[in-house]
């Protein structure tokens, strides 16, 4: 932010084509005016390229500006200022070619400029910026621009910006020189920490949406410190689905069949634990001797192949004493998915000799036929 007050000159209104003049001890705008006073040049006096009002620091004799700001002990301050000189009205009569003065910081000399006129003109100033900094060492800064160059043309100034230097640390401010300080000081400038983030698919953060099985939690607390907090949170993708139970009576023997409403999909690529509970019941005709079990396993629909090694038997009955029997089996597999994947619970009957009355895949309140799943990594 600049902190000066009308650092382009142009209030008030000067002479529009010619230039006010003001005496040493009075105010121009909010400056105050030394020495031996400036001249205003109000508009189309000479070509600018701030507004269309300067001040030439001399009126008959080296004058000068100066103005008071409030400033933060510490702090480093950039003062720029477009700079040029009366080069006369004709080639060569605007007394001495080099027009010089100093730029003061509470009346210490922080800036000596020179600006040589020759081959300028009223309607070709021949603007240029200057720029210094200084560090303010109490609350109160006075920048005062001052001519040294004698008579009644001097140099000329436009466009005063005094802002504070964000950019470094007020060099009164040492740098904590401790190892575990991640600033450090270069010939660049100050190393800021910085954190990359990797592996991530979907861009950097905030993309990461909530379907990942790993959030990434960013807290900012205040602005100045800033401080940034950054934790992970682990939110497996999970879910379940239960079967209302199916009579799997009419199913042949030794033929493989889905358990309705068993069935999940696993839409984001991972690796996946996936569970099944399997009730079963079938009934036998008492006094038959019969040798029969039911099996379940976990398929995957979307390859049409078999989850190997998820076979698990859940009922197996070879006696003739009792006419039904129901128990519960558990099967797991862990699955690494690329695509959209539908896993489903598959039963089947089988029968060395006997006969079956009937066979369920049961669920109810005593025990439930479902399938569940949980993404343990990406
Ligand atoms: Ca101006
Ligand atoms: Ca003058």
């Amino acid at each position: 932010m600049n902190i000066i007050a009308d650092g382009g000159f142009e209030s008030p209104p000067a002479t529009a084509g010619g230039f006010t003049s003001y005496n040493g001890g009075t105010s121009l705008g909010p400056w105050r005016v030394l020495n031996g006073g400036v001249d205003q040049y109000g508009a189309g006096f000479v070509n600018t390229v701030e507004g269309s009002q300067a001040v030439e620091l001399n009126l008959l004799n080296p004058g000068g500006v100066e103005q008071t700001l409030l400033t933060t002990p510490g702090q480093t301050y950039t003062v720029s200022y477009l700079l040029s000189g009366f080069p006369g009205y004709q080639p060569g009569d605007g007394g001495p070619a080099v027009k010089t003065g100093e730029v003061l910081i509470n009346g210490q000399a922080a800036d000596t400029f020179s600006f040589d006129v020759t081959g300028k003109s009223m309607t070709n100033m021949g603007w240029v910026r200057r720029e210094f900094t200084f560090v303010a060492n109490s609350s109160s800064t006075t920048v005062s621009f001052v001519s040294t160059t004698p008579g009644n043309y001097g140099p000329a100034i436009d466009d005063v910006q005094v802002r504070a230097d964000c950019s470094t640390t007020p060099s009164q401010q040492p740098i904590d020189p401790a190892s575990c300080n991640a600033l450090t000081r270069t010939g660049q400038g100050l190393l800021v920490p910085r954190t990359d983030y990797t592996g991530l698919t979907g861009g950097r953060p905030p993309a990461i949406g909530t379907e990942r099985s790993v959030d990434i939690d960013v807290r900012v607390d205040g602005d100045c410190p800033r401080n940034v907090t950054i934790g992970a949170r682990l939110t497996p993708v999970f879910g379940e689905a239960v079967s209302p139970g199916v009579d799997v009576s009419p199913v042949p023997v030794d033929q493989w069949t889905a358990v309705p409403g068993a069935q999940v999909s696993l839409d984001e690529p991972g690796v996946y634990e996936v569970t099944a509970v399997i009730r079963g019941q079938f009934n036998s005709p008492a006094g038959v001797d019969t040798d029969a079990w039911m099996t379940g396993r976990l398929f995957n629909v979307t390859t049409g192949q078999e989850l190997p090694n998820t076979e698990t038997l859940i009922i197996y009955r070879r006696e003739t004493q009792v006419p039904a029997i129901g128990t519960t089996a558990t099967t797991f597999a862990y699955v690494t998915v690329t695509s959209p994947t539908v896993i489903r619970v598959e039963v089947v009957k089988r029968l060395l000799r006997g006969r079956f009355l009937n066979a369920y895949v049961w669920s109810d309140r005593e025990g439930r036929t479902k399938i569940g799943y949980k993404k343990i990594n990406d």
